[in-house]
């Protein structure tokens, strides 16, 4: 196995929480290193569903570290009830650990991304409002309070109370929103500070302890490469780096230790939130992919927009993550169609385009210049080999590989741990 980082190849949902539930059974370490409760990962295992919004889904295999990097955003009363929920269900959580220098989401995070998503009107981003971007902001601007802080009874009260005093001038005057009591938030973060200090390590030693034992270390990623701040499809992206690169800043590694790469992708495209998506269908077929592939938000439940596979998407995700190999996702969503169409170029105002653009208006322009592949009209949820799969779908995910230029590793036909094919 050795130390790879398992990355989203699109705009997040791709499926990551399964790739990396399975890759996690040969992990000793599964760290996670950006974004925060934003994410949500499905993991079901023995007929059990777990919706998972910050603890990596490793924490199922029994005998793995996990680690919520310092890249991380930490909501503590999600945190929590995630930890409460997976110990009512019999999971220990005895082996996640939180890095000291992840930064907190305060409850004026929440009422500040809530309050500028309204204000935004048509150019909102369409974010969670779960506090993600407010809480980066704050990291940027040096007033965040980190995990380190959170469980310094001192350093908490002290840094809480500067900050509150300080949003509700922003609260009260640009937002027109009641203030927040100081007291109230200092009591109750102190209570989370309690409940989460046995879990704080410093997490880059952690890491390091485990480099040098030669274990096998998992980097997950959470959102995907088009959500990126930096390489996403900007303004309507996340606030951290999901692309692979991101996880050397959030794991706190040097890229020396990484050994590969995987991009998740779904066998289609989704997106949820605002922003162009080219390949988008928005008739019969694209219902079906909603319906067929259960396609709505782990966190807040949202509809995801649904469209065809789009290489141009694919081969930008190749070259930004440095990919070496590919797992897709959810075939058997395709399994009842006449006709695929798989986006190999676009088109702007007539002109071939074979890269995505940087600027927002020019993507929004792009049109998709499609081919049209058979379908295989057959259920594919109980393949387990290449040989398997009915010609046209082994067909189909060649041709997607060869668009992208990288080989595929799995491919995955339902959301349990067994139905997977793991290519030799
Ligand atoms: P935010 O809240 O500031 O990170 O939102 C900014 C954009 O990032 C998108 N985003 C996501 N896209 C797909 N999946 C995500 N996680 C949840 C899920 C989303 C959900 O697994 O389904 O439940 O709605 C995720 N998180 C952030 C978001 O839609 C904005 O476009
Ligand atoms: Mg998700």
């Amino acid at each position: 196995m050795a130390n790879v980082i398992v990355v989203g190849a699109q705009w997040g949902d791709e499926g990551k929480g399964k790739i990396t539930d399975l890759l996690s059974q040969s992990a000793d370490v599964v760290v996670r290193y950006q974004g925060g409760v934003n994410a949500g990962h499905t993991v079901v295992v023995k007929e059990q569903t777990f919706k998972l919004h910050l603890i990596p889904s490793g924490i199922l295999s029994p005998d793995t570290d996990c680690i919520i990097g310092s890249g991380t955003v930490i909501d503590p009363e999600v945190l929590i009830e995630e930890i409460d929920q997976l110990e009512a269900l019999g999971i220990p959580t005895k082996r996640l650990y939180i890095s000291q220098k992840a930064h907190v989401t305060m409850p004026y995070h929440r009422l500040i991304d809530r309050a500028s998503e309204e204000e935004r009107g048509d150019r909102k981003i369409g974010t969670t409002k779960r506090g993600i971007g407010p809480t980066y902001a704050d990291k940027a601007e040096r007033t965040g309070i980190r995990i380190v802080d959170l469980i310094d009874p001192e350093s908490l009260r002290e840094q809480l109370q500067w900050a509150i005093e300080y949003k509700n001038v922003i609260l009260e005057k640009l937002y027109n929103l009641p203030p927040l009591n100081a007291e109230d938030a200092i009591a109750q973060y102190l209570k989370y500070a309690d409940r989460l200090r046995p879990h704080v390590i410093d997490s880059s030693l952690t890491i390091e302890e485990a480099v040098k034992k030669r274990h096998n270390i998992l980097f997950e990623g959470a959102q995907g490469t088009l959500l990126d701040l930096d390489h996403g499809t900007y303004p309507y992206v996340t606030s951290s780096n999901p692309i692979a690169g991101g996880a050397c800043v959030g794991a706190g590694v040097g890229p020396t230790i990484v050994d590969r790469a995987i991009g998740v992708a779904k066998a289609y495209t989704t997106r949820v939130g605002e922003g162009p998506f080219p390949t988008e269908l928005h008739g019969e077929v694209g219902e079906e992919l909603c319906d067929r592939g259960a396609e709505f938000g782990t966190t807040t439940g949202r509809r995801r927009r649904c469209g065809w596979f789009d290489a141009v998407i694919g081969r930008y995700a190749a070259r930004i993550n440095g990919l070496d190999c590919l797992a897709i996702t959810k075939l058997d969503v395709l399994d009842e169609l006449d006709e695929i169409q798989i986006c190999t170029a676009y088109e702007i105002d007539g002109q071939p385009c074979y890269h995505l653009p940087s600027s927002a208006r020019q993507f929004a322009k792009c049109k998709p210049v499609y081919k049209t592949l058979p379908g295989w009209k057959r259920s594919t949820a109980d393949c387990r080999t290449l040989d398997d799969l009915p010609p046209q779908a082994l067909d189909y995910l060649k041709f997607l590989a060869e668009l992208m230029d990288v080989p595929i590793a799995i491919v995955s036909l339902g959301a349990s741990r067994d139905q997977t094919i793991v290519v030799e």
